[in-house]
């Protein structure tokens, strides 16, 4: 069972404890320890984790200090296993908060404190499950939802309906749950944050095979979720939703949706939540010729898995998150590589990327209760909102500048050392793949050194000539340089901006969703919009998190927030909400500034970030705390209410 965090007990054996403490997170561990014990003076000052070197695997901890404390946690499991091992009672708010403190290496805020212990789930409670039901609030009233997508958001939204005793059908168009985890089968495809934090915090695993697990790992977390959250018999697969349109007289949504055998049918239900994804859709390139190629050609998202790369001449256009982790696979097997780059990337350094989790941390997170949390926790915050500095844009920035401020120097002289020292030996290659634009323009690549190295292969070719046509045999760059290819694959990423493609959600008024939004979505709090009663988002306009924090911890404050307003909709006998404009446009003038003030939002580089307009459509700019106190509860005074 994917869930499951059953504790096995200490063995009698010494050696195995010493042994494993060899791979342990010493950080984590010591809170772990001083929660089971009940023994907070094992937070030594002089172990304490220093708050710069966060993501140093061991908290800059010295050699000699790490030595000391593997003997004091050796000593205490040791003394604990032989008392009978019998956890100490849960912690107080202000004893986990010393536990805190002592990771974090700094005092957490009150207003942090109540996020932190949610995310920290501990004994296993969901403190984001609903604390109520249907059949407490209005048995009588009827409230189906529609849920689309059986992603991680789907997923999500349908176990929380189901703890609130709602009913709903999710629809799904292809014929598993997953996702961008079921699509994405290129090789390499692994996920870029670490899997223990990129996990539901109600859900959490400790048995996880790698740091950044492949793709076959996450979607069969995400099968298994989804069993055992008892929601696959409420999921119609194979089936695409064309079309949604709101009834004003009856307040009813009804959805036409073409189902397994082809059939066109129409479902009725008084809310809609929309859990489709902002990565879902393949965009090809508006490239001449771009039919033309007479060998091989997909998308990544759309893997052939049939195409043998072997000896072959492989062209790839497009060098974001998807291409570099699956160009590296491809210069294994083929003759002859050649990387169509437009805009080079920034890479952040992930030494653990490809790594499996070592055999002895794997046996600590089994054997000692509360470590897996606590690492947890020590992930989340160490991606966490103090990394929004690194981002920010200082008021003497000017277009062209090669950092947007203070934070954002610091970051590029890191990155870019260590780019210069992984080309070192190829002055050109550093000229083509250095970027010249602020990091965090576009996404960050993570990289664990594989790149450069795949650059540096003799057979790999990088060019950044600008591409002018594709041709039957290859591509053809300026200048009339001819490309030939026997294969040719796309890269090229996806219509993030193009929220909802290809549905047709039509609203009061009879007004239509893409046309309300002219080309530039927008949404309140990224879940509602003005003339679309009791319609939700799931990682709507504006939810994508860039430097800090999981895109799980924003689904589920979202799930949250679209629980809250259906317990509202129960409670009050109201109908429908329907979010005012001049909530909605404040609050969006609120993010669009925010975002004038992120690296993403000022740099000119293309990125998936933005809309056709140039205007941030995708992410969030502000910190993970106000996110999820936003979305904590609703305000009626927010939605005209009918
Ligand atoms: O797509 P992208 P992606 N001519 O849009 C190029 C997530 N993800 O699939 O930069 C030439 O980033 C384009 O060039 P440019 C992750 O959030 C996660 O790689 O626009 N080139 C760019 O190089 C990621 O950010 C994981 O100039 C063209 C590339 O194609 C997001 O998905 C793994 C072009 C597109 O890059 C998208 O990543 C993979 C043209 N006409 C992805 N059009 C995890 O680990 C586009 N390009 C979870």
């Amino acid at each position: 069972m994917t869930t499951s965090r059953k504790i096995e007990p200490l063995p009698q054996d010494d050696d195995a404890i010493r042994k494993a403490l060899k791979d342990a997170h010493l950080p984590s561990l010591l809170p772990a320890l001083a929660q089971i014990t009940g023994d907070l003076s094992l937070l030594r000052n002089d172990l304490m984790p220093d708050t710069a070197l966060l993501t140093d695997p061991q908290g800059g901890l010295p050699p000699e200090k790490q030595t000391e404390a593997q003997e004091l946690a050796f000593k205490t499991l040791a003394a604990w296993r032989d008392a009978g091992s019998v956890v100490a009672d849960i912690p107080t708010h202000s004893e986990v908060r010393r536990m805190m403190d002592y990771l974090i290496g700094e005092h957490v805020s009150d207003e942090y404190l109540p996020l932190l212990l949610e995310e920290l789930a501990f004994a296993d409670i969901d403190a984001r499950a609903p604390q109520w039901h249907k059949e407490t609030i209005n048995p009588g009233r009827s409230l189906r939802v529609v849920i689309i997508g059986a992603g991680m958001s789907g997923i999500l939204a349908a176990h929380r309906l189901n703890q609130a005793g709602i009913p709903f059908t999710v629809i799904e168009k292809n014929e598993d749950v997953g996702g961008t985890w079921f699509e994405n089968t290129y090789p390499g495809a692994r996920v870029d944050s670490s899997n223990h934090a990129y996990s539901y915090s109600f859900a959490q695993k400790f048995d996880w095979p790698y740091h950044h697990s492949p793709q076959e790992v996450l979607l069969e977390y995400f099968r298994n979720c989804a069993t055992d959250f008892g929601i696959r018999e409420n999921i119609l697969f194979n089936t695409e939703v064309l079309a949604a349109t709101y009834d004003e007289a009856r307040c009813i949504w009804k959805v036409s949706v073409r189902n397994a055998n082809g059939r066109e049918e129409k479902i009725e239900a008084e809310a809609i939540i929309s859990a489709v994804g902002q990565l879902n859709r393949p965009k090809m390139p508006d490239i001449e010729g771009l039919s033309s190629f007479k060998g091989p050609s997909f998308h990544s998202a759309q893997w052939d898995h049939e195409i043998d790369f072997k000896g072959k001449a492989v062209g790839i256009i497009g060098t974001g998150s998807s291409a570099s982790q699956f160009i590296p696979h491809l210069a294994e097997a083929a003759r002859e590589v050649q990387i169509f780059q437009r805009t080079p990337n920034w890479y952040a350094p992930a030494p653990n990327y490809h790594e499996r989790v070592a055999d002895g941390f794997l046996w600590l997170l089994k054997h000692v209760p509360t470590y897996a949390q606590w690492y947890r926790f020590w992930l989340f915050w160490a991606i966490s909102d103090g990394f929004l500095p690194m981002v920010e844009v200082d008021n003497s920035w000017k277009p062209g500048d090669a950092v947007t401020g203070k934070g954002n120097r610091q970051l590029r002289e890191l990155l870019e050392a260590s780019m210069r020292k992984q080309l070192a030996t190829r002055p050109d290659l550093i000229e083509k793949a250095l970027p010249d634009f602020p990091p965090a323009s576009k996404r960050i690549v993570v990289d664990n050194g594989t790149w450069p190295n795949t650059l540096l292969k003799e057979h790999v070719h990088l060019i950044t000539e600008s591409i002018e046509q594709i041709t039957p045999r290859g591509v053809r760059t300026e200048g009339n340089n001819e490309h030939p290819l026997d294969i040719l694959v796309f890269g090229t990423g996806f219509q993030a901006s193009k929220f909802l493609t290809p549905m047709k959600v039509t609203g009061i008024n009879g007004v239509d969703m893409h046309e309300q939004w002219d080309g530039d979505a927008r949404a309140y709090l990224g879940i509602t919009m003005p003339n679309f009663p009791n319609f939700f988002f799931m990682y709507g306009p504006n939810t994508n998190i860039v430097v800090n924090g999981s895109i799980v911890y924003f689904s589920e404050c979202e799930a949250q927030y679209i629980l809250e307003c259906l317990r509202f909709l129960l409670d009050s006998g109201t109908q429908a909400i329907d979010c005012r404009a001049e909530v909605h446009d404040a609050y969006n003038e609120r993010i669009d500034a925010g975002n004038l003030k992120r690296a993403w939002g000022v740099s000119s580089v293309p990125s998936w970030y933005k809309s056709d307009s140039g205007r941030v459509a995708q992410n969030w700019p502000f910190t993970l705390l106000e996110y999820w106190q936003q979305t904590k509860q609703i305000d009626p005074d927010d939605y005209i209410l009918t």
